[in-house]
C-alpha cells in the first residue's frame, strides 16, 4: 500500500518498517491522552452492553472535555448514532468501531491529491504562534528531507524579532547537517527571504524551509510582515510557497486554534502541522484542528529531538486514541 509519506510535493511510498516506526511514535505521544479521556470513552464502548442513551450522553461530555470541541463533537455523536441505528447495533463495542470510522472521515474530508510535479527549489513557509514550535519543525523537516529523501536543503531565519531566534535555528541547521541562510536580529525579514531564495538558487537546494517571527509587537504588523514575505517570495519564484505550514501546539487547545485561525487569510495556509502531542492528555484537539481550520492534517510533533515526527494518518492516529 502507497501511503503518503511527505509534504505535497514529496509523496513517495513508506516502507513498512517506516510505517512500523512512525505508528509506534505516534502510539507513544497518545499515551497522555489514552490514559485520560479517550481511555475512558474506550472503557465506556469496551464491554457488549447495550448501546444506550445514556452512552450517548457521557461520549458527548467526554469529547467535549478531550477538547474535541462542540462542533465536531456533535457531529461525531450524531454520525455516529445514526450509523448504529441505521445497522441496527446493540452493543458498545459494535458501536465503538462505528464511532472510530467517523473519526477518521473528520480527517479524510480534508485529504487533498498529491502534487504531481515538484518544483525546484520547493519552498515551505511555516507560520505560527510565537512557542508552537515551528523552529523544532523546520529542523524536523530539514532532517527527514535530508536523511529519508537525500535531498539539499536550505534553510531561512525569517524570524528576524525575537532575540536569538536566528541563533536557535543555525544550531539546528548544523545539527541536521544543513546550510543556513541569516541576516540576524533586526533584520528585515523579507530581506532574508529573498537572499535565500538566491542562495537556494545557487547551490540548487531542492528543498527551501523558512522560518517566521511568531509575535510582532503588535498581531496587525506580523500579519503584514508576513504578507510581505510572501510577496517577495512570490516575486521570485511565481509559484511559491509551495506550502504553508500552519504549526499548532497541541497543549494550547481550543485557544491555540482560535489563535492559530488568524494565519489563515494572510499567511496563506495550505497544510497543518499538530505539535508536542506528547505533551498533552487532550488529543482531541486534532479533531478541532482538521474541523475548524480545514486544511489537511500533514504532520504530528511526537517529542523535542529531531526525529520526533510522523506523518499524520487518521487511521493510526484514531487507532492509538483507543488502542
Ligand atoms: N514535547 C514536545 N515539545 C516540543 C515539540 N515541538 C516543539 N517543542 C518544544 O516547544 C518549545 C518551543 O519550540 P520552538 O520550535 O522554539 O517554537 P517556535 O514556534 O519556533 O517559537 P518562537 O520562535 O518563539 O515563535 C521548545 O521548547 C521545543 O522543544 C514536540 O513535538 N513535543
Ligand atoms: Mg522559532
Amino acid at each position: 500500500m502507497f501511503k503518503r509519506l511527505f509534504g505535497r510535493g514529496q509523496d513517495a511510498p513508506r516502507t513498512e518498517e517506516e510505517a512500523a516506526r512512525e505508528e509506534q511514535q505516534v502510539n507513544q505521544s497518545l499515551e497522555k491522552s489514552r490514559q485520560g479521556i479517550f481511555g475512558r470513552i474506550s472503557q465506556m464502548f469496551a464491554t457488549d452492553d447495550p448501546v444506550t442513551e445514556e452512552l450517548w450522553d457521557e461520549l458527548e461530555e467526554a469529547l467535549i472535555q478531550g477538547d474535541v470541541g462542540l462542533e465536531t463533537t456533535l457531529y461525531l455523536v450524531n454520525r455516529t448514532k445514526d450509523r448504529v441505528n441505521r445497522y441496527g447495533t446493540k452493543k458498545a463495542n459494535e458501536a465503538r468501531d462505528m464511532l472510530k470510522a467517523e473519526m477518521v472521515r473528520v480527517f479524510q474530508d480534508q485529504v487533498r491529491p498529491p502534487a504531481t510535479q515538484i518544483p525546484k527549489p520547493f519552498v515551505v513557509l511555516v507560520v505560527g504562534v510565537n512557542g508552537a514550535g515551528k523552529t523544532t519543525l523546520i529542523a524536523k523537516l530539514a532532517h527527514r528531507y535530508k536523511e529519508r529523501f537525500g535531498k539539499r536543503v536550505l534553510l531561512a531565519a525569517g524570524d528576524t524579532f525575537r532575540a536569538a531566534a536566528t541563533e536557535q535555528l543555525e544550531a539546528w541547521a548544523e545539527r541536521a547537517g544543513v546550510p543556513c541562510v541569516s541576516l540576524g536580529q533586526g533584520a528585515d525579514s523579507a530581506a532574508v527571504v529573498y537572499k535565500a531564495i538566491d542562495a537556494a538558487m545557487e547551490q540548487d537546494s531542492e528543498v527551501l524551509i523558512i522560518d517566521t517571527a511568531g509575535r510582532l509587537q503588535a498581531k496587525y504588523n506580523l500579519m503584514r510582515e508576513l504578507e510581505k514575505v510572501r510577496n517577495i517570495i512570490a516575486r521570485k519564484l511565481p509559484d511559491a510557497p509551495h506550502e504553508t505550514l500552519l504549526v499548532i501546539d497541541a497543549t494550547t487547545g481550543q485557544n491555540g486554534v482560535l489563535q492559530a485561525k488568524a494565519f489563515l487569510q494572510s499567511a496563506g495556509v495550505t497544510d497543518v502541522a499538530v505539535t508536542k502531542m506528547d505533551g498533552t492528555a487532550k488529543g482531541g484537539i486534532a479533531f478541532a484542528v482538521a474541523q475548524d481550520i480545514e486544511r489537511p492534517i500533514r504532520y504530528l510533533g511526537t517529542g523535542e529531538k529531531i526525529g520526533d515526527l510522523a506523518m499524520f494518518d487518521a487511521q493510526t492516529f484514531v487507532d492509538g486514541l483507543f488502542r
